[in-house]
């Protein structure tokens, strides 16, 4: 593959891929096509070789762009989407409009352009909440938040092009990530850069007993580079951290690793149908030669030493719409 189009590629992890696939493959090229939406930050690649990577603002749902930016790729890779389950339960509209509209328009666009391999990044999410045992590619879709909902949405669309027009479309489903460059909504970042300036660490009461299993940046972009490399079209594949933390676990080793102590813990009250457990089975993957590298602690470790580090990136976010958001959606703080 000489020339690849990352879709959301100025966002958490499609930066992380962007980054990974310049640093392993001489000889590709990247066009990047992200919308720059709240979560989009072109700072997450100002490091890259600008020779080997075009940039362009634009939106999935837009035919002309997307067929523009199509034009002599051989693949593209799917990260663009509203990620924040938060945001979703507050409303929807953009949600459906990007990760199932955008993905259908993504698909259209790319059955005219004849592309070899085009991969939808999707979410363990889709398959619900599980007490006990992992999920499989087999298992049944049962999303439960209007996010999880609309990913679903957009990868039976983004499936059903292989079924009816033989589009060589290929689906990964990653578990919670984790790393640098991540937007503060999410609980990693925001309660590490929350620790640091000793603000309150806001987590969910009823929920801290709740269950995902987290996936080292990095580990998720080799993931989804073997399925793109390696894997069949028609075929899902899981990528699993294989990390599963209680949120008390993950908080208190945030509150550790950044030397605060249990007292800056706020109960709060808990998201409307919080799943309670993800967990799913990577092996399938894992048959292509795929391995997460980042051992737990060490990506935790490096993660916080990261945000205490880049504190120029994080606090621009911090100031800006996110300020207006957390205030709202963290209101019972100040009571
Ligand atoms: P993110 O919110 O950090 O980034 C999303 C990016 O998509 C942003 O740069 C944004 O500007 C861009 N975008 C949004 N709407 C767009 C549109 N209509 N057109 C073009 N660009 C648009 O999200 P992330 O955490 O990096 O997630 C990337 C993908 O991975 C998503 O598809 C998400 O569902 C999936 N995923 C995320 C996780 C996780 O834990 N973060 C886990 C599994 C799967
Ligand atoms: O303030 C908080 N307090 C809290 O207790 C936040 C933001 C979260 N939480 C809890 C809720 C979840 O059990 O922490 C857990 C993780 O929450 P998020 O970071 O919002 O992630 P989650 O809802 O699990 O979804 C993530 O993983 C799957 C990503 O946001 C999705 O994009 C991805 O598909």
């Amino acid at each position: 593959m000489k020339r690849i189009l990352v879709t959301g590629g100025a966002g958490f992890i499609g930066s992380a891929f962007v980054r990974w696939q310049l640093k392993h493959y001489p000889d590709v090229h990247i066009v990047n096509l992200d919308k720059l939406t709240y979560a989009g930050n072109q700072e997450n690649v100002a490091d890259v070789d600008a020779a080997r990577h075009t940039f362009i603002q634009g939106d999935i749902a837009d035919r002309e762009v997307m067929l523009q930016a199509m034009e002599g790729c051989d693949a593209v890779v799917n990260f663009a989407a509203e990620t924040h389950v938060d945001r979703s339960i507050a409303g929807a509209t953009e949600f459906l409009r990007t990760n199932v509209d955008g993905v259908y328009n993504l698909a259209e666009c790319a059955k005219e352009t004849g592309l070899s391999r085009v991969l939808f990044v999707s979410t363990d999410e889709v398959y619900g909440s599980i007490a006990e045992g992992s999920f499989t590619e087999t298992s049944p879709l049962t999303p439960r938040n209007p996010y999880s909902a609309a990913k679903a949405g957009g990868e039976l669309v983004g499936m059903s092009y292989f079924h009816t027009f033989d589009l060589p479309v290929i689906i990964t489903r990653g578990s919670n990530t984790y790393g640098p460059y991540q937007y503060p909504e999410k609980v990693l970042p925001l309660f590490t850069t929350n620790a640091i300036d000793d603000e309150p660490l806001p987590l969910y009461k009823g929920g801290e007993h709740n269950v995902r299993d987290w996936l080292y940046v990095d580990d998720h972009a080799s993931g989804i580079d073997c399925a793109l490399r390696n894997g069949v079209p028609g075929e899902v594949y899981n990528v699993a951290g294989g990390n599963e933390r209680e949120n008390i676990e993950l908080t208190r080793k945030i509150l550790a690793l950044t030397g605060k102590d249990e007292s800056l813990i706020k109960w709060v009250p808990d998201r409307p149908g919080h799943d309670r457990r993800y967990s799913i089975s990577a092996d399938k993957l894992k048959a292509l030669g795929w391995q997460p590298a980042m051992p737990w602690e060490q990506g935790m470790e490096e993660t916080v030493q990261w945000y205490q580090e880049n504190e120029t990136w994080w606090r621009k976010i911090k100031s800006g719409e996110f300020r207006a958001y957390y205030e709202k959606q963290y209101a019972t703080l100040k009571g």
